[in-house]
Protein backbone atom coordinates (compact mmCIF):
# COMPACT_ATOMS: atom_id res chain seq x y z
CA UNK A 1 0.00 0.00 0.00
CA UNK A 2 1.33 3.50 -0.96
CA UNK A 3 1.75 5.14 2.72
CA UNK A 4 4.30 2.28 3.42
CA UNK A 5 1.96 -0.30 5.56
CA UNK A 6 1.54 1.43 8.52
CA UNK A 7 1.66 4.90 6.98
CA UNK A 8 -1.68 5.98 8.12
CA UNK A 9 -1.09 4.50 11.30
CA UNK A 10 2.24 6.52 11.77
CA UNK A 11 0.91 9.37 10.61
CA UNK A 12 -1.79 9.92 13.04
CA UNK A 13 0.19 9.11 15.81
CA UNK A 14 2.62 11.72 15.08
CA UNK A 15 -0.51 13.96 14.88
CA UNK A 16 -0.86 13.10 18.34
CA UNK A 17 3.23 13.95 19.44
CA UNK A 18 1.86 17.52 18.42
CA UNK A 19 -1.11 17.79 20.57
CA UNK A 20 -3.66 16.84 17.81
CA UNK A 21 -4.86 19.97 18.86
CA UNK A 22 -5.75 20.90 15.28
CA UNK A 23 -9.32 20.15 15.39
CA UNK A 24 -9.57 18.32 12.45
CA UNK A 25 -7.35 15.39 10.98
CA UNK A 26 -9.60 15.32 7.52
CA UNK A 27 -5.67 16.17 5.35
CA UNK A 28 -4.44 12.60 6.40
CA UNK A 29 -4.46 9.92 3.27
CA UNK A 30 -6.94 7.63 3.49
CA UNK A 31 -5.96 3.97 2.24
CA UNK A 32 -9.55 2.55 2.66
CA UNK A 33 -10.86 4.12 -0.49
CA UNK A 34 -11.02 2.53 -3.60
CA UNK A 35 -12.09 3.94 -6.66
CA UNK A 36 -15.37 1.97 -8.32
CA UNK A 37 -14.82 -0.21 -11.34
CA UNK A 38 -15.89 0.17 -14.53
CA UNK A 39 -15.09 2.49 -17.24
CA UNK A 40 -14.78 6.49 -16.34
CA UNK A 41 -17.35 9.00 -16.42
CA UNK A 42 -16.76 11.24 -19.51
CA UNK A 43 -14.96 14.68 -19.18
CA UNK A 44 -17.66 17.43 -20.03
CA UNK A 45 -16.03 20.63 -20.78
CA UNK A 46 -17.23 23.80 -19.20
CA UNK A 47 -16.97 25.98 -22.51
CA UNK A 48 -17.39 29.73 -19.98
CA UNK A 49 -14.59 28.42 -17.90
CA UNK A 50 -12.15 27.06 -21.15
CA UNK A 51 -12.68 30.74 -23.07
CA UNK A 52 -12.24 32.60 -19.95
CA UNK A 53 -9.05 31.06 -18.95
CA UNK A 54 -7.65 31.29 -22.81
CA UNK A 55 -8.21 35.12 -22.67
CA UNK A 56 -6.77 35.78 -19.11
CA UNK A 57 -3.59 33.68 -20.48
CA UNK A 58 -3.90 35.94 -23.63
CA UNK A 59 -4.41 38.67 -21.39
CA UNK A 60 -0.95 38.12 -19.46
CA UNK A 61 1.11 37.45 -22.57
CA UNK A 62 0.10 41.06 -23.54
CA UNK A 63 1.51 42.21 -20.13
CA UNK A 64 4.87 40.81 -20.66
CA UNK A 65 5.20 42.47 -23.92
CA UNK A 66 4.11 45.64 -22.16
CA UNK A 67 7.23 45.42 -19.74
CA UNK A 68 9.25 47.22 -21.09
CA UNK A 69 6.65 50.48 -21.30
CA UNK A 70 6.04 50.30 -17.98
CA UNK A 71 7.61 52.32 -15.36
CA UNK A 72 10.16 50.25 -12.93
CA UNK A 73 8.00 51.89 -9.93
CA UNK A 74 4.66 49.87 -11.29
CA UNK A 75 7.27 46.20 -11.71
CA UNK A 76 7.57 46.71 -8.00
CA UNK A 77 4.04 47.08 -7.03
CA UNK A 78 3.39 44.45 -9.49
CA UNK A 79 6.18 42.51 -7.22
CA UNK A 80 4.53 43.07 -4.34
CA UNK A 81 0.93 42.52 -5.45
CA UNK A 82 2.48 39.12 -6.37
CA UNK A 83 4.02 38.47 -2.85
CA UNK A 84 0.65 39.60 -1.18
CA UNK A 85 -1.37 37.74 -2.59
CA UNK A 86 0.73 34.31 -2.76
CA UNK A 87 0.75 34.57 1.11
CA UNK A 88 -3.33 34.64 0.86
CA UNK A 89 -2.92 31.58 -1.12
CA UNK A 90 0.22 29.46 1.45
CA UNK A 91 0.49 31.45 4.38
CA UNK A 92 -3.83 31.56 4.38
CA UNK A 93 -5.46 29.13 2.81
CA UNK A 94 -3.26 26.44 2.67
CA UNK A 95 -1.24 26.30 5.60
CA UNK A 96 -3.89 27.87 7.80
CA UNK A 97 -7.26 27.36 6.69
CA UNK A 98 -6.50 23.88 4.99
CA UNK A 99 -4.21 22.33 7.17
CA UNK A 100 -4.40 24.37 10.64
CA UNK A 101 -0.48 23.92 10.95
CA UNK A 102 -0.59 27.74 13.42
CA UNK A 103 -3.30 29.19 14.96
CA UNK A 104 -3.84 32.84 13.90
CA UNK A 105 -5.77 35.78 15.52
CA UNK A 106 -8.13 37.89 14.01
CA UNK A 107 -6.22 40.44 12.64
CA UNK A 108 -4.06 38.54 10.83
CA UNK A 109 -6.83 36.24 9.57
CA UNK A 110 -8.60 39.09 7.87
CA UNK A 111 -5.19 40.76 6.31
CA UNK A 112 -4.71 37.09 5.09
CA UNK A 113 -8.63 36.57 3.57
CA UNK A 114 -8.31 40.12 1.88
CA UNK A 115 -5.01 38.79 0.30
CA UNK A 116 -6.43 35.68 -0.31
CA UNK A 117 -9.47 37.43 -2.48
CA UNK A 118 -6.48 39.11 -4.50
CA UNK A 119 -5.61 35.72 -5.39
CA UNK A 120 -8.87 34.90 -7.00
CA UNK A 121 -8.60 31.00 -6.73
CA UNK A 122 -11.83 30.67 -5.15
CA UNK A 123 -12.73 31.44 -1.63
CA UNK A 124 -11.01 29.99 1.18
CA UNK A 125 -13.70 27.27 2.21
CA UNK A 126 -14.05 25.92 -1.24
CA UNK A 127 -10.38 25.88 -1.78
CA UNK A 128 -9.75 24.14 1.62
CA UNK A 129 -12.51 21.94 1.17
CA UNK A 130 -11.16 20.51 -2.55
CA UNK A 131 -7.37 20.93 -0.63
CA UNK A 132 -8.18 18.56 1.83
CA UNK A 133 -9.70 15.76 -0.25
CA UNK A 134 -6.52 16.05 -2.38
CA UNK A 135 -4.28 15.31 0.39
CA UNK A 136 -7.13 12.31 1.87
CA UNK A 137 -7.44 10.95 -1.46
CA UNK A 138 -4.28 11.87 -3.32
CA UNK A 139 -4.20 10.64 -6.95
CA UNK A 140 -7.02 8.91 -7.31
CA UNK A 141 -10.64 9.59 -8.33
CA UNK A 142 -11.79 11.53 -5.19
CA UNK A 143 -8.97 14.35 -6.20
CA UNK A 144 -9.84 17.29 -7.71
CA UNK A 145 -6.42 17.46 -9.41
CA UNK A 146 -5.29 13.89 -10.04
CA UNK A 147 -1.61 14.01 -11.11
CA UNK A 148 -2.37 10.43 -12.67
CA UNK A 149 -4.34 12.35 -15.25
CA UNK A 150 -1.72 13.83 -16.47
CA UNK A 151 0.12 17.35 -16.06
CA UNK A 152 -2.22 19.59 -17.94
CA UNK A 153 -5.17 17.53 -16.00
CA UNK A 154 -3.59 18.38 -12.66
CA UNK A 155 -2.15 21.93 -14.00
CA UNK A 156 -5.26 23.77 -15.26
CA UNK A 157 -7.54 21.07 -16.60
CA UNK A 158 -9.29 20.00 -14.01
CA UNK A 159 -10.54 23.68 -14.06
CA UNK A 160 -12.12 23.40 -17.17
CA UNK A 161 -14.20 20.04 -16.45
CA UNK A 162 -16.75 18.94 -14.18
CA UNK A 163 -15.32 17.16 -11.51
CA UNK A 164 -15.46 13.65 -10.46
CA UNK A 165 -18.30 12.69 -8.45
CA UNK A 166 -16.40 10.76 -6.36
CA UNK A 167 -14.79 14.26 -5.32
CA UNK A 168 -17.94 15.83 -4.59
CA UNK A 169 -18.78 12.45 -2.68
CA UNK A 170 -16.11 12.02 -0.73
CA UNK A 171 -15.78 16.13 -0.29
CA UNK A 172 -19.37 16.11 1.29
CA UNK A 173 -18.47 13.80 4.07
CA UNK A 174 -14.85 15.92 4.91
CA UNK A 175 -15.19 17.60 8.69
CA UNK A 176 -15.68 21.08 7.58
CA UNK A 177 -16.67 22.37 11.29
CA UNK A 178 -13.33 24.56 11.81
CA UNK A 179 -13.71 26.34 8.50
CA UNK A 180 -17.82 26.63 8.89
CA UNK A 181 -16.76 28.22 12.37
CA UNK A 182 -14.38 31.12 11.23
CA UNK A 183 -16.38 34.33 10.79
CA UNK A 184 -13.43 35.47 8.33
CA UNK A 185 -14.18 32.29 6.49
CA UNK A 186 -18.14 32.54 5.97
CA UNK A 187 -17.52 36.47 5.45
CA UNK A 188 -15.08 35.74 2.49
CA UNK A 189 -17.47 33.30 0.66
CA UNK A 190 -20.41 35.49 1.38
CA UNK A 191 -18.91 38.97 -0.33
CA UNK A 192 -16.22 36.81 -2.27
CA UNK A 193 -16.96 38.44 -5.84
CA UNK A 194 -17.14 41.52 -4.89
CA UNK A 195 -13.86 41.02 -3.22
CA UNK A 196 -12.04 39.50 -5.73
CA UNK A 197 -13.18 42.53 -7.99
CA UNK A 198 -11.93 44.93 -5.71
CA UNK A 199 -8.58 43.36 -4.67
CA UNK A 200 -7.84 41.00 -7.43
CA UNK A 201 -8.24 43.58 -10.30
CA UNK A 202 -9.49 47.31 -8.82
CA UNK A 203 -6.74 47.93 -6.27
CA UNK A 204 -3.81 46.54 -8.07
CA UNK A 205 -5.02 48.50 -11.14
CA UNK A 206 -5.55 52.09 -9.49
CA UNK A 207 -2.32 52.62 -7.23
CA UNK A 208 -0.23 52.75 -9.99
CA UNK A 209 -2.48 54.99 -12.11
CA UNK A 210 -3.43 57.07 -8.64
CA UNK A 211 -0.15 57.55 -7.54
CA UNK A 212 2.25 57.83 -10.01
CA UNK A 213 0.67 57.88 -13.47
CA UNK A 214 1.05 54.78 -15.05
CA UNK A 215 -1.09 54.48 -17.79
CA UNK A 216 -4.25 52.62 -17.58
CA UNK A 217 -3.35 50.12 -19.48
CA UNK A 218 -0.02 49.12 -17.53
CA UNK A 219 -1.91 49.45 -14.66
CA UNK A 220 -4.23 47.37 -15.33
CA UNK A 221 -2.04 44.35 -17.24
CA UNK A 222 0.40 43.89 -15.54
CA UNK A 223 -0.15 44.40 -11.46
CA UNK A 224 -3.48 42.94 -12.06
CA UNK A 225 -3.74 40.56 -15.30
CA UNK A 226 0.12 39.22 -15.82
CA UNK A 227 0.56 39.34 -11.94
CA UNK A 228 -2.49 36.90 -11.65
CA UNK A 229 -1.28 34.48 -14.14
CA UNK A 230 2.08 34.11 -12.75
CA UNK A 231 0.52 33.50 -9.00
CA UNK A 232 -1.97 31.04 -10.80
CA UNK A 233 0.95 29.29 -12.85
CA UNK A 234 2.95 28.73 -9.77
CA UNK A 235 0.16 27.52 -7.52
CA UNK A 236 -0.73 25.34 -10.25
CA UNK A 237 2.85 23.96 -10.72
CA UNK A 238 2.45 22.13 -7.20
CA UNK A 239 -0.14 20.20 -7.94
CA UNK A 240 1.42 19.38 -11.77
CA UNK A 241 5.18 19.83 -11.76
CA UNK A 242 5.52 18.80 -7.77
CA UNK A 243 3.52 15.98 -8.47
CA UNK A 244 5.93 14.02 -11.43
CA UNK A 245 9.58 15.81 -11.16
CA UNK A 246 12.01 15.65 -8.13
CA UNK A 247 13.09 13.49 -5.15
CA UNK A 248 10.87 11.56 -2.62
CA UNK A 249 13.29 11.72 0.40
CA UNK A 250 10.55 10.62 3.04
CA UNK A 251 7.71 8.64 1.07
CA UNK A 252 9.04 6.60 -2.08
CA UNK A 253 5.59 5.20 -2.31
CA UNK A 254 3.35 8.51 -3.12
CA UNK A 255 3.57 10.63 -6.17
CA UNK A 256 4.47 13.89 -4.55
CA UNK A 257 8.11 15.30 -4.58
CA UNK A 258 10.59 17.75 -3.59
CA UNK A 259 10.95 20.07 -6.79
CA UNK A 260 13.16 23.38 -6.10
CA UNK A 261 12.01 25.14 -8.87
CA UNK A 262 8.22 24.86 -7.97
CA UNK A 263 9.08 26.04 -4.17
CA UNK A 264 11.01 28.99 -4.83
CA UNK A 265 7.97 31.05 -7.17
CA UNK A 266 5.55 29.37 -4.62
CA UNK A 267 7.16 30.78 -1.63
CA UNK A 268 8.31 27.53 -0.06
CA UNK A 269 5.68 25.58 -1.56
CA UNK A 270 7.48 22.96 -3.46
CA UNK A 271 8.68 20.52 -1.10
CA UNK A 272 5.66 18.38 -2.01
CA UNK A 273 7.12 15.42 -0.73
CA UNK A 274 7.56 16.19 2.69
CA UNK A 275 4.38 17.98 2.71
CA UNK A 276 1.96 15.36 1.56
CA UNK A 277 4.29 12.99 4.65
CA UNK A 278 3.47 15.56 7.47
CA UNK A 279 0.94 18.15 6.12
CA UNK A 280 0.23 19.23 10.13
CA UNK A 281 3.81 20.75 9.48
CA UNK A 282 3.45 25.19 9.28
CA UNK A 283 6.74 25.03 7.33
CA UNK A 284 5.77 23.04 4.82
CA UNK A 285 9.42 21.66 5.04
CA UNK A 286 12.29 20.11 7.00
CA UNK A 287 14.55 23.27 6.74
CA UNK A 288 13.07 26.32 8.41
CA UNK A 289 13.56 29.59 5.98
CA UNK A 290 15.27 28.13 2.98
CA UNK A 291 13.54 29.03 0.12
CA UNK A 292 10.63 29.13 2.56
CA UNK A 293 9.54 33.37 2.60
CA UNK A 294 6.18 31.70 3.41
CA UNK A 295 7.58 30.29 6.76
CA UNK A 296 9.73 33.54 7.64
CA UNK A 297 5.85 35.61 7.19
CA UNK A 298 4.55 32.80 9.56
CA UNK A 299 7.51 33.20 12.11
CA UNK A 300 7.46 37.03 11.92
CA UNK A 301 3.56 37.46 12.60
CA UNK A 302 4.58 34.64 15.94
CA UNK A 303 7.30 37.05 16.56
CA UNK A 304 4.77 40.07 16.68
CA UNK A 305 1.85 38.20 18.53
CA UNK A 306 -0.54 37.79 15.82
CA UNK A 307 -0.14 34.21 15.43
CA UNK A 308 0.82 30.91 17.57
CA UNK A 309 0.80 27.13 17.93
CA UNK A 310 3.22 26.21 14.83
CA UNK A 311 2.96 22.65 14.33
CA UNK A 312 6.43 21.13 13.88
CA UNK A 313 7.40 17.87 13.41
CA UNK A 314 10.78 16.75 15.30
CA UNK A 315 13.98 15.68 13.53
CA UNK A 316 13.41 12.06 15.39
CA UNK A 317 10.03 11.60 13.87
CA UNK A 318 11.37 13.05 10.51
CA UNK A 319 14.42 11.43 10.50
CA UNK A 320 12.79 7.43 11.55
CA UNK A 321 10.62 8.26 8.13
CA UNK A 322 13.48 9.06 5.53
CA UNK A 323 15.08 5.58 6.91
CA UNK A 324 11.57 3.68 6.68
CA UNK A 325 9.95 4.95 3.56
CA UNK A 326 12.50 7.33 2.23
CA UNK A 327 14.32 6.88 -1.32
CA UNK A 328 17.44 7.01 -0.09
CA UNK A 329 18.11 10.85 -1.62
CA UNK A 330 18.63 12.48 1.57
CA UNK A 331 21.46 10.07 2.77
CA UNK A 332 24.14 12.61 2.93
CA UNK A 333 22.04 15.32 4.64
C1 LIG B 1 -7.69 28.02 -8.75
C2 LIG B 1 -7.60 27.09 -7.61
O1 LIG B 1 -6.81 28.29 -9.47
C3 LIG B 1 -6.18 26.65 -7.42
C4 LIG B 1 -6.07 25.67 -6.31
C5 LIG B 1 -4.74 25.04 -6.28
C6 LIG B 1 -4.50 24.14 -5.17
C7 LIG B 1 -3.02 23.97 -4.99
C8 LIG B 1 -2.64 23.12 -3.87
C9 LIG B 1 -1.14 22.99 -3.79
C10 LIG B 1 -0.56 23.10 -2.43
C11 LIG B 1 -0.46 24.51 -1.95
C12 LIG B 1 0.50 25.34 -2.62
C13 LIG B 1 0.11 26.77 -2.71
C14 LIG B 1 1.11 27.51 -3.56
C15 LIG B 1 0.74 28.90 -3.83
C16 LIG B 1 1.83 29.64 -4.55
C17 LIG B 1 1.56 31.01 -4.80
C18 LIG B 1 2.63 31.72 -5.66
N1 LIG B 1 -16.26 18.65 -1.59
O2 LIG B 1 -17.05 23.14 -8.11
P1 LIG B 1 -18.45 22.86 -8.57
C19 LIG B 1 -20.15 20.28 -4.42
S1 LIG B 1 -9.27 28.74 -9.01
C20 LIG B 1 -17.56 18.66 -1.34
O3 LIG B 1 -19.14 23.94 -9.33
P2 LIG B 1 -18.57 21.24 -10.97
C21 LIG B 1 -20.64 21.49 -3.70
O4 LIG B 1 -21.92 21.26 -3.21
C22 LIG B 1 -9.05 29.80 -10.35
N2 LIG B 1 -18.46 19.14 -2.18
O5 LIG B 1 -18.44 21.48 -9.41
C23 LIG B 1 -20.66 22.51 -4.81
O6 LIG B 1 -21.47 23.57 -4.54
P3 LIG B 1 -21.02 24.75 -3.50
C24 LIG B 1 -10.26 30.64 -10.60
C25 LIG B 1 -18.03 19.63 -3.32
O7 LIG B 1 -19.90 21.61 -11.45
C26 LIG B 1 -21.15 21.69 -5.99
O8 LIG B 1 -20.56 20.41 -5.77
N3 LIG B 1 -11.49 29.94 -10.51
C27 LIG B 1 -16.67 19.64 -3.66
O9 LIG B 1 -18.09 19.88 -11.25
C28 LIG B 1 -20.71 22.23 -7.33
O10 LIG B 1 -19.29 22.47 -7.30
C29 LIG B 1 -11.97 29.18 -11.51
O11 LIG B 1 -11.36 29.06 -12.54
C30 LIG B 1 -15.76 19.13 -2.73
N4 LIG B 1 -14.44 19.10 -2.95
O12 LIG B 1 -17.58 22.33 -11.61
C31 LIG B 1 -13.30 28.50 -11.23
N5 LIG B 1 -16.53 20.20 -4.87
O13 LIG B 1 -19.56 25.00 -3.66
C32 LIG B 1 -13.07 27.09 -11.36
C33 LIG B 1 -17.76 20.51 -5.27
O14 LIG B 1 -21.80 25.90 -3.92
N6 LIG B 1 -14.13 26.25 -10.86
N7 LIG B 1 -18.69 20.16 -4.34
O15 LIG B 1 -21.33 24.25 -2.16
C34 LIG B 1 -15.26 25.93 -11.52
O16 LIG B 1 -15.72 26.61 -12.40
C35 LIG B 1 -15.90 24.64 -11.11
O17 LIG B 1 -15.47 24.29 -9.82
C36 LIG B 1 -15.54 23.48 -12.10
C37 LIG B 1 -16.19 22.18 -11.61
C38 LIG B 1 -16.03 23.79 -13.48
C39 LIG B 1 -14.04 23.25 -12.10
ZN1 LIG C 1 -0.28 17.74 -3.62
ZN1 LIG D 1 -1.50 20.85 1.50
Amino acid sequence: TRNGGAGMEKALSNQEDLGGDRGMTDDIFDESYCEKDGPKPAKRYVWRNIVLMSLLHLGGLYGLWLIPAAKPVTLAWGFLCFLLSALGVTAGAHRLWSHRSYKAGLPLRIFLAIANSMAFQNDIYEWARDHRVHHKFSETDADPHNATRGFFFSHVGWLLVRKHPDVIEKGQKLDLADLKADKVVMFQRRFYKLSVVAMCFLFPTLVPWCFWGESLRNSFFLPAILRYVLVLNATWLVNSAAHMFGNRPYDRNINPRENRLVTFGALGEGFHNYHHTFPYDYSSSEFGWHYNFTTAFIDLMCLLGLASNRKKVSKETILARKIRTGDGSHKSG
